[in-house]
C-alpha cells in the first residue's frame, strides 16, 4: 500500500514537474519605458556578451543584452555546423572525434566563462557535452572551439563544466554511476549497481597562459546521480560543491526509487587537500580510454590524441577530501554567494531552500561534528551546518543566482517564477512570473564574486502563446528583467536558439577589442596552402588528387579542372587570400556532403569530395563577398574510371 501511495504521490508531482503550473495574469501589462531600456540602437553595441547554450542542438549561442539580438547563430561546438563547414572540412574533422569515433552531434547543457580572483576574465566560454561526456574550450578571441576533451568514467556529463576562482579546473560530475576501468571490469550485471557502480568527479586542470585543459585526476564518489555544482570562492576557494539525488543508489524506476529520502545531499570536495595527496604521490594511474582534440590556429588543423589513462583518487582511504553536507530534496542546482560564504540548495521536491554556511561547515569539520558517514566519509550534521531556511519561497527550486548586493534569484521550474530573497535574512522580497517554467537563470557575473545586477534572464521551456506560433514546435525562451530596483521588472521576450539551459554573461568591454580580425597569410602553416595565385596547381598522387586552391575576390584559381576520374579522392585545399576583417568566402561543388566550407581571410580549409558519377560539376563561392560575387565559380570535369584524360587545370597566369 505505502508502495501504491508513493506511485501515486510520483505520479502527481512528476505531472506538476512535467508541465509546470501557469502562472496568472500571463499577459501582464509592461510598464511603459521597458522598450527604452532594451532599445540598442542601430550602429550601438549592447552592454553584454551573453553566451548561451543550445542544449540538443549541441552549440552555442552568442547574444547581446540587453536587446536579444543573436549575433551568431551559433558557434559550433558539439555539432557539426553546415554553415560553415565545422565538422565536414578535413581540419575540422578530428575536433569531433572520441574513443567512440566520430560523433557529430551532442547535448550541451552549461556554460563557463572562465575568471581570475573569481571575476570574469572571459577569455574562454567552456561548454559541457552531457551524452558522449566531453567539455570543449572555445576562445573567445575566435568564438571557435579550440579544444575538446572526452572524460572517460563518466556517464551524463551533467555536472559540468563549473570553474574554479581562476580558471585552474574545470570540474565534470557523473549524472550516471557506470562501472568505471577496462573493459573486463566493466561488464557486470546492472543489479549489482551498489557494488560496482562508480560515480566519478573529474578535475581537468587549465593551463594558466594558454588553457589547455589535461585530465588532472578524477576522485571515485559513491554510486549517487551528480547534478550540478559550483566552486566556492574567496574564502571557499580550494573546496567544491557537487549536488547529489538517487543517494539511494537506485537502478530502476528513479522517478520514484530516487525520491525515497528526505535528504540527499550536497558534497563538498576540498580539492587542495586531493592535490596535497597527489604530490605525495598517493593517486593512482588506471586504465581509461579518451579522445584528447586540440585545434592549431598556425596550421588551421586540429588533432585528435587518444590516451588510455588517468590517475585516480579513493577518498574512502584518503581523508579529508570529501564531507556530505543534508540537503533536502534531490536538490538540483547547488550554488555558491559572491562572498563565498554561502551555499545553496535547491531541493526540486522540497518546500524550502536550504543556505549553508562555509563558515560552520568547517567548524562542523574541525569539531567532527558528524550525524554519519556514507562509505567511511562522513556525512555532517545538517542543523550544524545551516546558515537557516528560505520558508515558503516556491515550487520546485531549480537555480539560484546573485546580484551582488545581497540578494539571491531562485528559479522555481513548478511554480513558474522567479522568486527574490535576502541572503542574510532569508525573506523573499519580491516574485515575478515567467512564462513558462523557468530552468536556469542568469544575472551577468551571476555566479562570480563580483556580479554585475543589472538585469535577469530567465531562460524557460515552455514558451506556449509567447510568439507567432509555428506549428507544433515552438521556440524555448528567454525573458529579461531589469533587477536594478527593489521590484524586477520584465522588460523582453525573446526566441533561443535550441533549448538553453544555462547562460553566462559578462561586459562587452572585456573581449571586444580583443577580436581576431583575419588571419596573417605568413603565418598561415598549414601544410596545403597555396599563400599567392602562383601556388595555384593541381597534383595527383594515385588516385588522391590535391587541389591547391586560392579565393580572392572574386575568383578561384584554378577555375577549370579536367583530368579527374570517378573512383578518385579530390582534396579542394582552399585558401583565402583575403587580409581583411569581414570577407570570408565559401566553397560549394556538387555534390558535396556539405553546401559550404567557409573560410575565414588568412585561412586554409580542405573539403573531401569523391566524384561518383562523369560529368562536368560546377563548385562555387558560397558567400556573397563582392559584386560580382555570382561570378566567383568554375567547372571540375569527372571523366570514367581509368580514362587517360590528362590533368589540367586553368589558373589565368599560364594560358
Ligand atoms: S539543467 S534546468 Cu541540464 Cu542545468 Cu537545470
Ligand atoms: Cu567569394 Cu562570394
Amino acid at each position: 500500500m505505502k508502495t501504491r501511495l508513493w506511485l501515486l504521490a510520483g505520479a502527481t508531482l512528476a505531472m506538476a514537474l512535467a508541465t509546470g503550473c501557469k502562472p496568472k495574469g500571463a499577459q501582464s501589462a509592461l510598464s511603459g519605458d521597458a522598450a527604452s531600456k532594451v532599445y540598442v540602437a542601430p550602429g550601438q553595441h549592447d552592454e553584454f556578451y551573453n553566451i548561451v547554450s543550445g542544449g540538443f542542438n549541441g552549440q552555442m549561442s552568442v547574444v547581446g543584452l540587453p536587446s536579444g539580438r543573436v549575433f551568431k547563430a551559433i558557434l559550433p561546438v558539439f555539432s557539426v555546423h553546415p554553415e560553415n563547414g565545422w565538422g565536414f572540412s578535413e581540419e575540422t574533422k578530428p575536433m569531433l572525434n572520441t574513443s567512440h569515433g566520430f560523433v557529430p552531434w551532442d547535448d550541451l547543457h552549461h556554460i563557463a566563462i572562465s575568471t581570475t580572483n573569481a571575476e570574469h576574465d572571459a577569455r574562454w566560454a567552456f561548454g559541457n557535452a552531457n551524452n558522449t561526456p566531453r567539455i570543449a574550450r572555445v576562445d573567445l578571441t575566435t568564438f571557435k572551439t579550440v579544444e575538446i576533451i572526452e572524460i572517460p568514467n563518466s556517464g551524463g556529463n551533467h555536472s559540468s563544466p563549473f570553474i574554479t576562482e581562476n580558471t585552474e579546473y574545470v570540474v565534470a560530475g557523473t549524472r550516471f554511476s557506470v562501472p568505471t576501468g577496462d573493459d573486463a571490469s566493466r561488464d557486470v550485471p546492472i543489479d549489482t549497481y551498489k557494488e560496482n557502480f562508480k560515480g566519478t568527479i573529474s578535475f581537468i586542470s587549465v593551463d594558466k597562459d594558454h588553457g589547455d585543459m589535461e585530465i588532472a585526476f578524477q576522485l571515485e564518489a559513491p554510486p549517487f546521480n551528480f547534478d550540478l555544482a559550483r566552486a566556492g570562492k574567496k574564502k571557499s576557494h580550494g573546496w567544491f560543491f557537487f549536488s547529489t539525488y538517487n543517494t539511494e543508489m537506485a537502478h530502476t524506476l528513479l522517478e520514484v526509487n530516487a525520491s525515497q529520502k528526505d535528504k540527499d545531499f550536497i558534497m563538498a570536495v576540498n580539492w587542495k587537500k586531493a592535490e596535497e595527496y597527489i604530490k605525495q604521490g598517493k593517486g593512482k594511474k588506471v586504465k581509461a580510454k579518451y579522445a584528447h582534440n586540440k585545434w592549431d590556429e598556425d596550421t588551421h588543423m586540429a588533432t585528435s590524441v587518444i590516451k588510455e589513462e588517468v590517475l585516480s583518487l579513493n577518498p574512502r582511504e584518503l581523508k579529508d577530501i570529501i564531507y556530505f553536507i543534508p540537503c533536502p530534496k534531490s536538490p538540483h542546482g547547488t550554488d555558491t554567494d559572491p562572498t563565498g560564504e554561502y551555499i545553496v540548495g535547491s531541493g526540486k521536491l522540497a518546500a524550502i531552500i536550504p543556505v549553508f554556511s562555509f563558515t560552520k561547515m568547517l567548524k562542523a569539520i574541525e569539531n567532527q561534528d558528524f550525524e554519519g558517514s556514507v562509505d567511511g566519509m562522513p556525512v555532517l550534521r545538517y542543523e550544524s551546518v545551516l546558515h537557516g531556511e528560505v520558508e515558503k519561497p516556491g515550487l520546485g527550486p531549480l537555480h539560484t543566482e546573485f546580484d551582488g548586493r545581497g540578494n539571491a534569484y531562485t528559479s522555481f521550474f513548478v511554480s513558474s517564477e522567479v522568486v527574490k530573497w535576502n541572503i542574510e535574512t532569508l525573506q523573499v522580497l519580491d516574485r515575478v512570473p515567467t512564462f513558462y517554467s523557468v530552468g536556469h537563470l542568469m544575472i551577468p557575473g551571476g555566479p562570480t564574486g563580483k556580479p554585475h545586477g543589472k538585469y535577469l534572464v530567465a531562460y524557460n521551456k515552455i514558451s506556449k502563446d509567447r510568439y507567432l506560433p509555428t506549428g507544433p514546435e515552438l521556440a524555448h525562451t528567454a525573458q529579461l528583467y531589469d533587477i536594478s530596483g527593489d521590484k524586477m521588472q520584465l522588460l523582453l521576450d525573446f526566441p533561443t536558439v535550441g533549448e538553453p539551459h544555462y547562460a553566462e554573461a559578462f561586459p562587452a568591454s572585456l573581449i571586444k577589442d580583443k577580436q581576431v580580425k583575419f588571419f596573417p597569410l605568413e603565418k598561415n602553416k598549414h601544410p596545403r596552402a597555396a599563400k599567392g595565385i602562383n601556388d595555384a596547381r593541381v597534383e595527383r598522387d594515385g588516385n588522391k588528387v590535391h587541389i591547391y586552391m586560392t579565393t580572392i575576390r572574386s575568383n578561384f584559381r584554378p577555375d577549370n579542372i579536367e583530368g579527374i576520374r570517378v573512383g578518385d579522392e579530390v582534396y579542394f585545399h582552399v585558401t583565402n587570400l583575403e587580409q581583411d576583417w569581414d570577407v570570408p568566402h565559401g566553397f560549394a561543388v556538387k555534390g558535396a556532403n556539405t553546401a559550404e566550407l567557409l573560410v575565414m581571410p588568412g585561412e586554409t580549409a580542405t573539403l573531401r569530395w569523391d566524384p561518383d558519377r562523369v560529368g562536368v560539376f560546377p563548385f562555387y563561392c558560397t558567400d556573397f563577398c563582392s559584386a560580382l560575387h555570382q561570378e566567383m565559380q568554375g567547372y571540375i570535369r569527372v571523366s570514367p574510371a581509368g580514362s587517360n584524360v590528362p590533368l589540367k587545370y586553368s589558373t589565368g597566369l599560364t594560358e
